[in-house]
C-alpha cells in the first residue's frame, strides 16, 4: 500500500489504482483539481456574475472594491441568482431524465418500443389511479398510454399543482400553499427560475430563493418522482437482493461491459442483451468465460436495485476503473460522466460508447439509442464488446469484491416491516431507533473520497439512527461493508435489535439520485401515521461529498419539504450573509427546516443527532441531551 494515495481516497481499490494510473501516466480528476488551485475566490463566494454581456462582474467581499455589478446588482442579488440557477440546472437534469422515461412508457403503449415492456402492472395501475385515470376494464397498454399523457401534462404549465404532491402530508401541502411555493408545471418552475434570474427581472433575493425552493420541489415531487415511478413500472419495483461492489467485480476471464450514467432506459437493454445465451456462446468462442455486466454511478444503482448487477464504483472511481485495463466497453448515457473518460480509455483497449442524443463526449463513439432501436443496438454493442476482448493488454484488478444488499424501495421496506410502517413507528417511539437520516450525493475531489459518507453513516448507526442512502453515497457505504445483515455489528444496541429481528442492514440502499424522493415518500408515510408534518419527524438529510447542481436541487427540496439537511462542501453563498442567514436560520420560520454546512462528517453526525433528539423531545418522546 502506498502512503500518499490515502490522502485522496479511503478505499483500497482506489489507492491501488491511483498508483497504477500514475504509472500509466493517466491524468485523473485529482490531478486536474490540483492544477486548478487556487480556485477563484469570487466564484467560491458566489460573488461573480456573467448573466449578461455588460459583465462579467464581481463584488469585492472586503468592501474595498466594487459593491455592485454594472447593472447595479449587489452581493445578495448576485449570490441568490447564482444559487437559483444551480437549482434550475439540477431540477432540469432530473426532470428531463424523468421525461425520457415517460416517452419510453408512451412508446411501449404505442407498440413502438420493442424490448421494453410493463414489468410492474400493479404499480402502473396504482399510479394511474393517483392521476385520476379510470382503469377498470382497460387494457394495460391503454392505461400506460393514458398515464404517459397525464404525466406529460405535469411537465407543462396548465396545472395548479403537480399530481404526486398528494403523497406529501396535508400539513406540508398547506404550508407550501401559504408560503406560495406549491410547484405547478415541472418545466414551468425551471423556466420561471431562469426568467427571474435574467438581468432586470427578480431582484429580491428573498423572492428569488423562494422560487428556488419551488423549482426544487418541482424536481423532487415532480420530475424525480416520475422518474422513479416510471422506472419501477417499466423495469420492476426494487426488492432486496445481494450484489457485489468495488472494482473487484471486474472479471479477468470474462468480457467486461460497464454502464455509466443515470437512465436505465439504456442500461436495461444492455443487460437484456448481455445475459442472452447467444452472447455467452459468442463470448466463449472469443476465449472468455462469459459476459460480465457491471455498473458505475447511478445507472449502476438502477441495475443493482432491480437485478443485483455488480457495482464497480462511484463517481471518483470512474477514471480509475478504466485504468484496470479490464473494461472491454464502457457505455454511457448522461450526467456525471467526466469528459476526460475518452482520453483515459485511449490509454487502454477500452471502447467508449455514448448513447444519448443530448450527451456527446470527446473520444467516444456515438451510437444513439431510441426506444425503436434500443433492443437491436444493445445487442450489436454487446457483440462488439465481445470482439474487443481479444485486444486486451495487461489487466490489473487488485481487490476482491465486497458483498452488499440493495433494492430497498418504499414498497420493499414496508414489506420487510410486515406490511405496514407500524413496527418502524413503534421502534422510533420506544427509542430503540432514535430517528433516521438520508445520506445522499456524490464524491468531490475536495473531500477525501468516501470518507464523508462512510464516517457519517458509521457515527449515525452506532447512535441508533437508521440510515437510508442513495447515489454515490450508497456505493461508498456498500464498499465499506455497511450493507449486509451482519453489518448490524456496527449499529447501536437498539438499532441492532430492530434490524436483527427484521434481517436488514442498518444502512439501506434506496437507489439512485432520482430515488432520493423515495426517502421523502417513506417519511411522509410515517408523518401521516403520526398525524404530524415532515418537519416534526426525527429525521435529517446529508450530502457529505456533493459536487453537482442536481445535489443543490435535492438539498433544496429536502429543506422545502421540512427536512433538516447538512451539506459537506460549502455552496457558493458565503458572499452574502443575508442569503447565508436565511438558508441556515430564517427558513426555519418559513418551511420548518434549514440547511447546515459541516465538512467534518463526525461533527455533521453530532448536528444530526442533536436535531433528532430535539424533534423527539418536541414529539413528547424520550430524548437524550
Ligand atoms: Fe454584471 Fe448585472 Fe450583467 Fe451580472 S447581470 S454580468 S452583475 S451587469
Ligand atoms: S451519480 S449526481 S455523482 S450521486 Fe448520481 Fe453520483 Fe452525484 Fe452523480
Amino acid at each position: 500500500m502506498t502512503c500518499t494515495y490515502h490522502r485522496q481516497t479511503i478505499t483500497e481499490d482506489g489507492q491501488l489504482l491511483l498508483k497504477k494510473a500514475e504509472n500509466d501516466q493517466v491524468e485523473t480528476v485529482w490531478d486536474r483539481y490540483r492544477s486548478q488551485l487556487p480556485q477563484c475566490g469570487y466564484c467560491e463566494l458566489g460573488l461573480s456574475c456573467r448573466n449578461c454581456v455588460m459583465g462579467p462582474c464581481r463584488v469585492d467581499p472586503f468592501g474595498e472594491g466594487p459593491q455592485r455589478g454594472v447593472c447595479g446588482a449587489d452581493a445578495d442579488i448576485i449570490v441568490a441568482r447564482n444559487l437559483c440557477r444551480m437549482i434550475a440546472a439540477g431540477a432540469a437534469s432530473h426532470s428531463d431524465h424523468g421525461r425520457d422515461l415517460v416517452e419510453v412508457l408512451a412508446g411501449v403503449a404505442a407498440g413502438k418500443a420493442p424490448g421494453y415492456t410493463i414489468r410492474d402492472v400493479e404499480k402502473l395501475r396504482s399510479v394511474a389511479v393517483e392521476y385520476g385515470i379510470e382503469i377498470s376494464g382497460k387494457d394495460t397498454l391503454v392505461i400506460a398510454g393514458e398515464l404517459a399523457y397525464a404525466m406529460q401534462e405535469d411537465y407543462g404549465t396548465r396545472t395548479a399543482a403537480l399530481t404526486l404532491l398528494k403523497r406529501a402530508p396535508a400539513k406540508r401541502r398547506e404550508l407550501w400553499k401559504n408560503v406560495g411555493i406549491t410547484p405547478r408545471g415541472i418545466d414551468r418552475e425551471t423556466s420561471e427560475m431562469m426568467h427571474r434570474t435574467h438581468m432586470g427581472v427578480d431582484n429580491g433575493w428573498q423572492s428569488l430563493l423562494l422560487q428556488g425552493l419551488r423549482n426544487a420541489l418541482s424536481d423532487g415531487w415532480g420530475g424525480s418522482l416520475i422518474a422513479s415511478e416510471v422506472s419501477d413500472i417499466l423495469f420492476g419495483t426494487p426488492t432486496p437482493r445481494p450484489a457485489s461492489v468495488n472494482v473487484g467485480v471486474l472479471k479477468k476471464d470474462q468480457v467486461n461491459i460497464v454502464v455509466h450514467g443515470h437512465n436505465p432506459v439504456v442500461s436495461e437493454m444492455i443487460l437484456l442483451a448481455a445475459t442472452s445465451s447467444e452472447m455467452k456462446q459468442l463470448a466463449e468462442a472469443a476465449g472468455a468465460k462469459g459476459v460480465n455486466l457491471a455498473g458505475v454511478c447511478c445507472t449502476g444503482n438502477e441495475l443493482l436495485m432491480r437485478h443485483g448487477i455488480p457495482m464497480a464504483g462511484n463517481h471518483l472511481m470512474t477514471e480509475l476503473i478504466l485504468s484496470t485495463g479490464a473494461v472491454d466497453m464502457m457505455i454511457v448515457d448522461y450526467q456525471c460522466i467526466m469528459p476526460s473518460l475518452g482520453q483515459v480509455a485511449s490509454c487502454y483497449h477500452t471502447r467508449m460508447i455514448s448513447t444519448s442524443d443530448k450527451a456527446r463526449f470527446p473520444g467516444m463513439e456515438h451510437r444513439e439509442f431510441h426506444p425503436e432501436n434500443a433492443e437491436e443496438l444493445a445487442e450489436q454493442l454487446v457483440r462488439e464488446a465481445i470482439e474487443n476482448f481479444g485486444r486486451r493488454g495487461r489487466v490489473y484488478v487488485p481487490v476482491e469484491p465486497v458483498q452488499s444488499l440493495g433494492g430497498f424501495s418504499v414498497e420493499s421496506i414496508v414489506a420487510a416491516l410486515g406490511g405496514s410502517a407500524a413496527p418502524l413507528i413503534e421502534a422510533i417511539k420506544s427509542g430503540k431507533i432514535r430517528g433516521a437520516a438520508g445520506i445522499v450525493g456524490c464524491n468531490n475531489p475536495k473531500i477525501l473520497h468516501d470518507h464523508g459518507h462512510v464516517t457519517l453513516a458509521r457515527r449515525l448507526v452506532e447512535n441508533d439512527i437508521l440510515v437510508v442512502d442513495t447515489g454515490c453515497a450508497a456505493i461508498a457505504t456498500a464498499k465499506a461493508g455497511l450493507k449486509m445483515p451482519e453489518s448490524i455489528r456496527f449499529a447501536g444496541p437498539g438499532l441492532k435489535e430492530v434490524c436483527g429481528a427484521l434481517g436488514i442492514p442498518p444502512v439501506l440502499h434506496l437507489g439512485s439520485c432520482v430515488d432520493n424522493v423515495r426517502i421523502l415518500v417513506l417519511a411522509s408515510a410515517l408523518a401521516n401515521a403520526l398525524n404530524v408534518d415532515l418537519s416534526d419527524l426525527p429525521i435529517a438529510g446529508a450530502a457529505p461529498e456533493w459536487y453537482s447542481e442536481k445535489a443543490v436541487s435535492i438539498a433544496a427540496y429536502f429543506v422545502a419539504s421540512g427536512v433538516y439537511t447538512v451539506l459537506g462542501p460549502m455552496p457558493p453563498i458565503a458572499g452574502s450573509m443575508n442569503v447565508v442567514k436565511l438558508l441556515t436560520e430564517g427558513l426555519k420560520d418559513v418551511v420548518g427546516a434549514v440547511f447546515a454546512v459541516e465538512p467534518d462528517p463526525g461533527a455533521a453526525a453530532i448536528l444530526i443527532r442533536r436535531h433528532v433528539e430535539d424533534r423527539r423531545k418536541a414529539l413528547g418522546l424520550d430524548f437524550r441531551v
